[in-house]
């Protein structure tokens, strides 16, 4: 059959006619012919389709876009603070102004100094993101990126949100637009995936109902990618939503993406249930996390890539997910957030070393590249021979001898 002329033998038994509604054998088509599916086919896929099937066709998006790579980089998190103006219902993480003795806020100096103790170590960015309050304003902010720019150029600075922009502009009585640029001028290189929540009204004003909404969270994304300038998208699946408000969610990312490019890659957060204000709900099945990953990769077909966050989802479970779409694994962390950890995942002080990355990488079939932020290919670990004693200790990542 031509259309399975691409598809490893292997596969070709799981997508035969045979075993298919014609709904999915249209499906199977267009992705094969790569073409576009349509909101319905994605609803289609969530509704109907088996594991084997989406991971078939997510995998050969996958492919067609990144080959066997999969990617990782060197990164440490700043998270200012965790006491919060808003009160997401999801969120396990902050804690009101009232309880702020409970929390942390650290200042300009704290820092700073977390970015000096990675003086010498071979990190190429810093994360920075966390709750919303008065102190961390726009001048505030572009301090903070300036000062870490000085201290070391080279360091990527993927920071803040639209939650915390739309805050901050509104504050400081300045335009979306300005407000970017003047980020920009400060040393923000590229924005985080965060926020995004899920755009639906019916859901986002039930579950984050005082924070920006999805209009506003995909402007600022598209005034930062008209700027010329890069950034993620995220979705947080797995609670009370429904596949339609999924669906709807990808929708509003694709056609962004259409227009812009600015994307670069999307992370599905699954919903965990530790000590919030939903712990009530379960949490989606593993099974759900693949179905996940699949639909987006096979339905978000102008995204280059697809990560799974490891601190969220495990690290057996992020090894799989390579086998239903996903290209990317973020980076070694080392233990610099806390986000994951207080809402239940099992990593209790997330951090691999490059050894852990690269071997979980392998072990799962795939290429290891490590890369910049912006998807630069810094170096193709397959063949690195690892003596284990003087790359890990604890959770302190080593400068690595070749
Ligand atoms: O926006 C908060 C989510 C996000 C919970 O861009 C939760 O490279 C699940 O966006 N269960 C912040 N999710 C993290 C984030 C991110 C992480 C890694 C890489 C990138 C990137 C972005 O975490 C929040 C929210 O959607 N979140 N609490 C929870 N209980
Ligand atoms: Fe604040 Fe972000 Fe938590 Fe919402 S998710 S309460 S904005 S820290």
């Amino acid at each position: 059959m031509p259309l399975l002329s691409n598809i490893e033998n292997e596969y070709a038994g799981l997508i035969k006619d045979d075993s298919l509604s014609p709904g999915l054998i249209a499906i199977r088509d267009k992705v094969m012919q790569e073409q576009r599916i349509s909101d319905e086919d994605a609803l289609l896929l969530f509704e109907s389709a088996p594991l084997s099937f989406l991971s078939v066709l997510a995998d050969t998006v996958r492919t067609r876009l990144n080959g066997n790579k999969t990617f990782f980089n060197r990164n440490f998190h700043i998270e200012p603070t965790n006491v919060c103006i808003y009160d997401c219902k999801f969120c396990s993480y902050s804690r009101l102004i009232k309880h702020r003795g409970e929390g942390w806020e650290y200042t300009m100096e704290d820092m700073l100094n977390i970015v000096k103790s990675y003086d010498g170590k071979p990190v190429t960015e810093v994360h920075i993101v966390g709750g919303v309050m008065p102190q961390y304003d726009l001048d505030f902010y572009c301090t903070l990126f300036r000062k870490i720019k000085e201290h070391r150029p080279d360091l990527h600075v993927k920071a803040l949100t639209p939650v915390e922009y739309h805050y901050i502009f509104k504050k400081a009585k300045v335009t979306y637009e300005e407000g970017m640029k003047r980020i920009l001028e400060s040393g923000v290189d590229s924005i985080p995936g965060g926020g995004a929540e899920i755009f639906h009204p019916e859901i986002r004003e039930q579950i984050a109902a005082d924070k920006c909404n999805a209009d506003q969270w995909l402007r600022i994304h598209e005034i930062w990618h008209e700027l010329g300038k890069k950034s993620n998208a995220t979705i947080l699946y797995g609670h009370i939503e429904k596949y339609t408000h999924r669906v709807d969610h990808m929708r509003r990312l694709r056609e962004l993406q259409d227009r812009t490019g600015g994307f670069q890659t999307f992370i599905p957060l699954k919903f965990r249930n530790k000590d919030n204000q939903m712990s009530h709900l379960e949490e989606s099945t593993v099974i759900e996390d693949l179905k996940n990953y699949a639909v987006s990769r096979i339905y978000l077909d102008n995204f280059p890539h697809v990560k799974a966050y490891w601190p969220m989802l495990g690290r057996s479970m992020a090894q799989v997910a390579m086998s239903f779409g996903v290209d990317d694994l973020d980076g070694t962390i080392d233990d610099t957030t806390k986000i994951y950890s207080m809402a239940g995942a099992e990593e209790q002080k997330p951090a691999m070393s490059t050894y852990d990355l690269v071997t979980l990488i392998k072990n799962a079939g795939r290429t290891p590249i490590e890369r910049d932020t912006l998807y630069h290919e810094l170096k193709d670990w397959s063949d690195h021979s690892f003596d284990e004693d003087t790359v890990y200790r604890g959770y302190v990542e080593l400068p690595i001898l070749n």
